[in-house]
């Protein structure tokens, strides 16, 4: 192992030598298939994790079940408590596991400490929220009578999450559950197993030191197999799946066919509109950060950006001289703005991605090859591609090239004539998750927010399509699934709603007037 690995590997506790427990439900454990994790940068097997066996697996949601009896029972303000000690755990590992996200992600240095943020923030938010957690009292239309909406605790919520936040997707559906008084069992992604990892050894201390099973905060590492037993496990209340919509699309069934809830965060394919007022100094640098933050990799990167005709020459003129003072680097470089795509798989999506361009003779404004070995950082391993603009032939917006979500660095941009035509752009897609207007004309920003503007679930004026704060609900519209995480009135879905009629008075009048005297 490198010393830059072993580093960042010691300094959150994970084994540096040997196989490593990719399991942990009160115990660290894992006998099934051995899974390489793999740093995106350089090619380096970073661990070999021993991943859950069905036998694991089994058992892991079985101790998921034990421990919500008892954890729903702690009172909702100590849940509180507990959580607290857990965002001071992580705030105190924040530059460490921020590092660990940029060395098995290949995120940069900055949004891998942002996504340890992110999940710092929204503990603080779950903290308040474990005194806030109200239901409410009813009206009732009968004499002596009070409704009440109480909220309970579910029972265990299982967390599938992707690849690209490894850790904050987790953490915002982790403080939630945990505030609601649930217990969470967590499958990441296969190929971020040692940022789970971490997390959970980080947050199962905090238990321990609670008296609280480990349990309430459960892992299962693995491949299809762990996920299955989730989405199939009548012991699972609640699935959150992040990730594609192919997949979610089987997720989604699955849990329903039980009639288990489900929360769908799925594909992203996010437009930016820029109109011509709006002021191009801040356009062009939060654009770029869409395109290329998280090298396109985020469910939220901007991947259409429509250019009003009057504006759309010297926008392009100007983004490209951006782009092309781009060099990529490693990402635990502090300097460095584009790291690698995540793995092989992400670059051949951004290869074939270009081929079709090509194919169909987009104009290539930029990028629109990997970079060549010389160019790549030292000792890479070729998961480094340049960010592409590209020009498509076709502003069709029914053109496969804008119906699907390309999960690679790569902006296709079109010119419109007006905002209408532009929101009809915007929306013709199957995907709704975010999107971002550019202009200073509050007529624009009425119609875009409005009835007639944007479907997404995210709808900014001079934002980016990405980086949302936590305190809004964050989540899509349309094939993005529906499902809202983090803020909001998110914290809804984690919980079980009793509608209590309680009647104070001598007599029993039934509702609705129904006379049924005998
Ligand atoms: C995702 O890409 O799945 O808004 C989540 C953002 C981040 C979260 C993205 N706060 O870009």
């Amino acid at each position: 192992l490198s010393s830059r690995a072993a580093n960042i590997l010691s300094a959150l506790d994970i084994p540096t030598a040997g196989e490593v427990h990719g399991v942990y439900d009160g115990e660290w454990k894992g006998s099934g298939d051995l899974v390489s994790s793999l740093c995106p940068t350089t090619g380096e097997v970073l661990a070999r994790v021993k991943t859950a066996s069905p036998e694991e697996l089994h058992t892991a949601l079985a101790k998921s079940r034990e421990a919500f009896e008892l954890f729903n029972n702690v009172p909702g303000p100590r849940r509180g408590e507990i959580l607290r000690q857990i965002r001071e755990a992580l705030a105190a590992k924040r530059t460490e596991l921020g590092a660990l996200i940029s060395l098995e992600m290949g995120k940069i240095r900055t949004e891998g400490t942002g996504e340890v943020q992110e999940f710092v923030d929204i503990c603080d938010y779950a903290v308040g929220l474990s005194r806030m957690m109200n239901g409410r009292v009813v009206a009732s239309e009968r004499p002596g009578h009070s409704i009440l909406e109480v909220p309970n605790p579910l029972g265990v919520v299982g967390v599938l999450s992707a690849f690209n936040f490894p850790v904050a997707v987790y953490g915002w559906n982790l403080s939630l559950s945990f505030a609601a008084g649930n217990a969470t069992l967590w499958k990441p992604s296969p190929t971020t197993p040692l940022c789970a990892i971490a997390v959970t050894t980080i947050i199962a201390r905090v238990l321990e030191q609670n008296d609280i099973p480990g349990a309430v905060a459960g892992l299962v590492t693995g491949g299809k197999d762990a996920g299955e037993a989730i989405t199939e496990s009548r012991d699972v209340d609640l699935v959150s799946f992040t990730g594609s919509e192919h997949v979610g699309r089987i997720v989604g069934r699955t849990v329903q066919s039980r009639f288990g809830k489900v929360i769908l965060e799925l594909g992203g394919n996010n437009a930016a509109v820029v109109m011509p007022d709006a002021d191009l100094g801040m356009a062009i640098p939060s654009v770029f950060f869409g395109a290329i933050g998280t090298a396109g990799q985020r469910c939220t990167s901007t991947r259409r950006l429509y250019l009003h005709k009057n504006i759309a020459e010297e926008f392009l003129e100007r983004l490209q001289k951006v782009y092309s003072a781009l060099k990529p680097g490693d990402p635990l470089d502090e300097a460095t703005l584009l790291g690698p795509v995540h793995s092989a798989t992400a670059v051949d999506i951004y290869e074939k991605a270009i081929r079709y361009l090509q194919d169909t003779d987009a104009q290539i404004l930029a990028g629109g090859a990997r970079y060549a070995a010389a160019d790549a950082p030292a000792g890479h391993q070729g998961n480094f591609v340049q960010p592409t603009i590209a020009i498509p032939k076709s502003v069709d917006p029914s053109d496969t090239l804008w119906q699907t979500e390309c999960f690679a660095p790569i902006l296709n941009c079109a010119v419109f004539d007006d905002l209408e035509e532009a929101i009809q752009w915007n929306n013709a897609v199957p995907q709704g998750l975010s999107s971002s207007l550019w202009t200073r004309d509050i007529r624009n920003v009425g119609t875009w927010i409005g009835p007639n503007g944007s479907d997404a679930g995210i709808v900014n004026v001079n934002v980016g399509t990405s980086g949302a704060e936590i305190g809004a609900a964050f989540g899509g519209n349309k094939s993005t699934g529906w499902g809202r995480e983090s803020g909001g009135d998110a914290w809804k879905q984690y919980v079980r709603w009793s509608a209590c009629t309680i009647n104070f008075s001598d007599a029993a009048p039934l509702a609705q007037g129904v006379d049924f005297s005998v």
